[in-house]
């Protein structure tokens, strides 16, 4: 089942359940799935699973995550002190990464999703321009605002490596790179990974936005 589809029948299923035409449209899309169902299983990845293969290379970077169900799901991976869980500033992760990125040697880590990398994408100027070369910047691009219910964003028919490129970034596909290899180089980075949608069953973050400063804080100064 190809990126698509899968988005299409998750936007139907999820809107309007009333409306006849969208069930004969998901019908239609369900027999093309099955044509097609010897797609890659990478296509089958989620947010979620994309966290978990972001995780496993990360030590002690300082993480600085999107808003909504990415730090809801990552609270549940592994919830650590160097993790900045965003909560309410939505397009701001890239923001606050680079600002940190600039004030500190340790490595950052954003993990921003499409919707919010469109909504602020004048960030990629700003930080290529600083270009502080302890930065990774990944975006998790599932098609969707994913934590309000998944509307298809315009993410779908961007290129988001060649953009991040456009203005300078070095910047790639997240499935052709070892993750460590690039967060260990001296380089402002951009990756892009991109995953169906679709939100985990997930933990609300028991912290207030002060605890989790504060908690954050300490480890960027120790
Ligand atoms: C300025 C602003 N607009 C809208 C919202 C509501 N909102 C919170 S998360 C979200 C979706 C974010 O989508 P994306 O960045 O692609 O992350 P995903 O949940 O898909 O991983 C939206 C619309 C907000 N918090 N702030
Ligand atoms: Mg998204």
């Amino acid at each position: 089942m190809n990126n698509k589809i899968l988005r299409n029948k998750y936007h139907l299923e999820n809107s309007d359940k009333g409306n006849q035409d969208n069930v004969l449209i998901k019908e239609s899309l369900e027999n093309k799935e099955l044509e097609e169902s010897k797609e890659p299983e990478q296509l089958e990845l989620k947010r979620k699973d994309a966290l978990e293969n972001i995780i496993k290379n990360i030590d002690d970077e300082l993480v600085i995550a999107n808003i909504g169900f990415p730090s809801r799901e990552l609270y549940d991976i592994q919830d650590r002190d160097e993790t900045f869980y965003m909560i309410g500033s939505m397009g701001l992760v890239s923001s606050i990464g680079l600002g940190l990125a600039l004030r500190t040697d340790k490595k950052v880590v954003i993990i921003d999703g499409d919707g919010a990398f469109l909504m602020n994408l004048g960030s990629i100027v700003t930080t290529i321009k600083q270009n502080p070369k302890n930065l990774t910047w990944i975006v998790i691009n599932n098609g969707a605002y994913g934590s309000t219910g998944n509307q298809e964003t315009y993410a779908k028919d961007m290129d988001l490596i060649e953009i991040a490129r456009s203005v300078g970034f070095n910047a790639y596909d997240f499935n052709d790179i070892n993750l460590k290899e690039i967060i260990n180089k001296e380089e402002c980075s951009f990756i892009s990974y991109s995953v169906a949608p679709g939100n985990a069953k997930a933990s609300i973050i028991p912290y207030s936005p002060i605890e989790i400063r504060d908690r954050f804080m300490k480890k960027v100064l120790e």
